[in-house]
């Protein structure tokens, strides 16, 4: 048996590949210079694997910005806006580079390409845009150049490559490309290029490549199952080739598990954690995979504790009478964990000794693999300490607190259903509240000025005291009122100045969940996320928000709305502990939130938004799953919101699109308003809700604060129209698609200059007040 893993972090220790890209960017640094210290990067990663004693090391799951978009240059599938960059490029390495670099983010000619969600993880790709007469051009330069990089240091590697099905499913059609067009109608032709790379990389002396389909891990139709079949049948004829690895990972093979055992790849990777356990069992119904290669991902990629590893022995062992050669890996690449638990310099070293970043993960890779090559008791020393330190974990008492668990139990009889019907309340809701028709407000987060991050940073470094930077925070959000004054909105917010990651500024509040200060994961691009971890029970230690929130209130007439985030975002933001089931946790975190809804209430506050931006994301891939995980996950909202009185208005808010799998959960949350990203898909989120019967009331986002660019008055006001086709003017609000913390003020302060302008242009026109 063989240790190896599918990716390692990209960015390195201290996130150079961050500072090295935003320096190019800024021009603070030449191509030449960066291109050697991108090398060095790599080699430095290839080494660290090296010594850590992995047996096959995988090349080009590095990446400068994103591995899809790396497969759509390397095809030549890019879309036609990019084309006059591409004829003027050439080959030299800066030209390349500001191409590729245009593709992610765009240029002063064309738009970038759309980002979105990898699978259930955190990490976004963005979206190769593909057309029926799209003509693949193969450009082997990165998987070859890195092979050879590696070959430098005596490292034979397996290239990781998007497989071609999956490279089809996770693109869409370039814009004005007719709507029947199916991407994988391509299959034919892209497969042309792909059998050019096997080649290239055979003749360069790779053994094995690595193509990966995480696409079968979800429901697929025939047509797809077909699609794999053909494809692999196709590749695998090629005479000179390496040998074909067909990588799966977030979840169980299912149907597409049988399509690939009667394949002729050479090798299988599959997801044997979790759910994914299931695997065992269907490989077991189909006879095993005798005459292939089975890669067991055994070590949970995804999450970070640290492995059972008598269990996982013991699964390895299970697996070794199921396939001709059982290899040991992660469940997936390991770009969605940080990177070594030993940067987290002031944890608690016991708590330490719970958890498994990257590197900690390959040290278990291979003590499971060298178990599986020389038996248990070559690694009976490495059996007692994981024991050992799961034990702990179990006795600690920050895990499991007695009076969390009694509340959580509790709360299974409180009622989740406000006191009286939508109806109902929105007649006192809008008594109380005297707003206009057509109200308008802003989700929450107001720029984050450089005074602020600066103000944070002194904070930390003990340069600047509490008291110092309380009286900042004030000031702040008091200009933040004085803003909306001036915009004339109708409900305000506070402006979020205190918080720098909404999920961290919880995490830090509330018992049960830990934060780190180096555990940077990869988001998209050279942004990064601190996932906060979900160690023990959560409890609310005291108030959290109300300080900010009453400080608001007092500086204004009108109302304001206090912001908090829910409890499926807490959990889908952060690394969820797996020692108890996800509806657990979110019982607790609810749990927390209502006694600070509550305190938010007592306190004046007449209106109060919950978040919940990741409720969407956080789908289950199978469609089997779904139902349960939407029952807990509006359970959770219901427990946070169904404590106050009738008078009190609960907002939500959403982003990040596509909700028509999620209608009527959204129904089911009883929010008396919902507002939600609109303004990228021409207000189409309307439409859906109508047809599925929204009763309650909407704010679907009149302005793009994903773009720099200002809508103007007019743009706006016809998004009113077309949202007022489908909803009536007294259930529908006038918002931004999102917080508006990473926009400056020079584009705020005249779009909602705007947004008000265009809000009373229609009421105007209605002759509403
Ligand atoms: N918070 C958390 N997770 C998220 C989001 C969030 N996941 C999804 C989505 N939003 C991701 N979006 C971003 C947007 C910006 C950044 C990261 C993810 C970002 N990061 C800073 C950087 O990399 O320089 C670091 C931020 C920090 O100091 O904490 O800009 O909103 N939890
Ligand atoms: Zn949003």
């Amino acid at each position: 048996s063989r240790s190896t893993v599918y990716g390692y972090p990209r960015q390195g220790p201290g996130r150079q590949l961050k500072k090295l890209t935003e320096a190019y960017w800024a021009g603070r640094l030449d191509a030449d210079a960066f291109l050697a210290q991108t090398r060095e990067l790599r080699r430095a990663r290839w080494i660290e694997l090296r010594d850590a004693g992995i047996d096959e090391i995988p090349s080009n799951d590095f990446s400068y910005y994103d591995h899809v978009l790396d497969t759509a240059v390397m095809l030549g599938a890019l879309p036609r806006r990019h084309a006059p960059a591409l004829a003027d490029a050439g080959q030299s390495p800066a030209a390349r580079l500001d191409r590729y670099f245009a593709l992610a983010r765009g240029n002063d000619d064309a738009a970038p390409l759309e980002m979105t969600k990898w699978f259930t993880t955190n990490y976004h790709y963005l979206v190769p845009e593909l057309r029926p007469d799209m003509e693949f051009r193969l450009d082997p330069t990165k998987p070859l150049s890195e092979f050879r990089e590696a070959r430098e240091l005596g490292l034979t590697t397996r290239p990781v490559i998007l497989g071609p099905v999956s490279f089809l499913l996770l693109s869409k059609r370039e814009p004005g490309v007719p709507g029947d067009f199916q991407p994988l109608s391509l299959l034919g032709k892209i497969i042309c290029p792909y059998l050019e790379l096997i080649r290239r990389l055979f003749d360069a002396g790779a053994e094995w490549v690595q193509f990966d389909e995480p696409c079968l891990v979800a429901d697929q139709p025939a047509q797809v199952l077909d699609a794999v079949a053909t494809a692999y049948a196709t590749l695998c004829a090629e005479e000179f080739r390496p040998r074909l690895l067909v990588a799966t990972y977030f979840d169980r093979l299912g149907d597409a598990l049988p399509v690939l055992a009667d394949s002729p790849v050479d090798g299988i990777a599959m997801d044997i954690t979790g759910p994914a356990r299931a695997n065992i069992d269907d490989l077991a119904a189909i006879g095993g995979i005798p005459t292939k290669r089975l890669v067991a991902g055994v070590v949970d990629g995804r999450n970070v504790w640290r492995t059972d590893l008598a269990a996982a022995l013991s699964t390895l062992g299970t697996l070794l009478g199921l396939a001709g050669q059982v290899d040991v890996s992660a469940s997936c690449s390991l770009l969605h964990v940080p990177l070594s638990i030993e940067f987290e310099r002031q944890l608690d070293p016991q708590i330490a000794g719970w958890l498994a970043f990257a590197r900690q993960k390959l040290e278990e890779i291979v003590i499971l693999t060298r178990g599986l090559n020389d038996g248990w008791e070559a690694v009976a020393g490495d059996l007692q300490v994981s024991a050992a330190r799961r034990a702990t974990r179990l006795a600690s008492p920050i895990v499991q607190v007695d009076a969390v668990r009694r509340r959580a139990a509790e709360a299974a009889g409180l009622p989740r259903t406000r006191r009286s019907p939508y109806a109902e309340r929105r007649i006192v809701q809008r008594r109380q509240l005297g707003l206009p028709a057509l109200p308008t407000t802003t989700i929450g987060s107001f720029p984050q000025t450089p005074a602020l991050r600066a103000a944070r940073a002194k904070l930390r470094a003990g340069e600047l005291d509490a008291a110092g930077y309380e009286a900042l925070i004030e000031a702040e959000i008091a200009a933040v009122i004085a803003e909306q004054e001036a915009a004339g909105l109708d409900v305000l917010v506070h402006g979020e100045p205190e918080r720098n990651d909404m999920v961290q500024y919880f995490a830090e509040q509330l018992d049960g969940f830990l934060t780190t200060a180096e555990g940077w994961v990869q988001s998209y691009g050279t942004r990064y996320v601190r996932p906060p971890i979900v160690v023990g029970d959560v409890a609310r230690r005291g108030p959290m928000t109300v300080r900010w929130a009453t400080y608001a209130a007092g500086r204004t007439q009108k109302p304001v709305k206090g912001m908090l985030t829910g409890p499926v975002t807490m959990l889908a933001w952060s690394f969820v502990r797996d020692d108890l089931p996800r509806a657990e946790v979110a019982r607790q975190v609810a749990l927390a939130l209502r006694d600070e809804v509550l305190d938010l209430e007592a306190a004046g506050l007449r209106v109060i938004q919950i978040d919940e931006p990741a409720l969407r994301e956080s789908l289950p891939l199978r469609n089997a799953d779904r139902a349960e995980y939407l029952s807990w996950a509006v359970d959770a909202f219901r427990l946070v919101t169904s404590g106050v009185r009738d008078e009190t208005q609960i907002h939500t808010h959403m982003c990040y699109a596509e909700f028509g799998d999620i209608l009527q959960a959204l129904i089911d949350m009883d929010a008396d308003v919902i507002s939600l990203e609109a303004a990228r898909s021409d207000m189409a989120i309307v439409t859906d809700l109508a047809r599925a019967g929204y009763p309650n009331d909407i704010g679907p986002g009149v302005w793009d604060v994903h773009s720099p660019r200002i809508p103007t008055v007019q743009e706006i006001v016809d998004r009113i129209h077309l949202a007022l086709k489908e909803c009536p003017a007294d259930r529908l609000w006038i918002n931004p698609d999102c917080g508006l913390k990473t926009r400056g003020y020079a584009e705020v302060r005249p779009a909602l200059a705007n947004m008000v302008a265009a809000a009373r242009a229609v009421r105007a026109e209605l002759g509403l007040v």
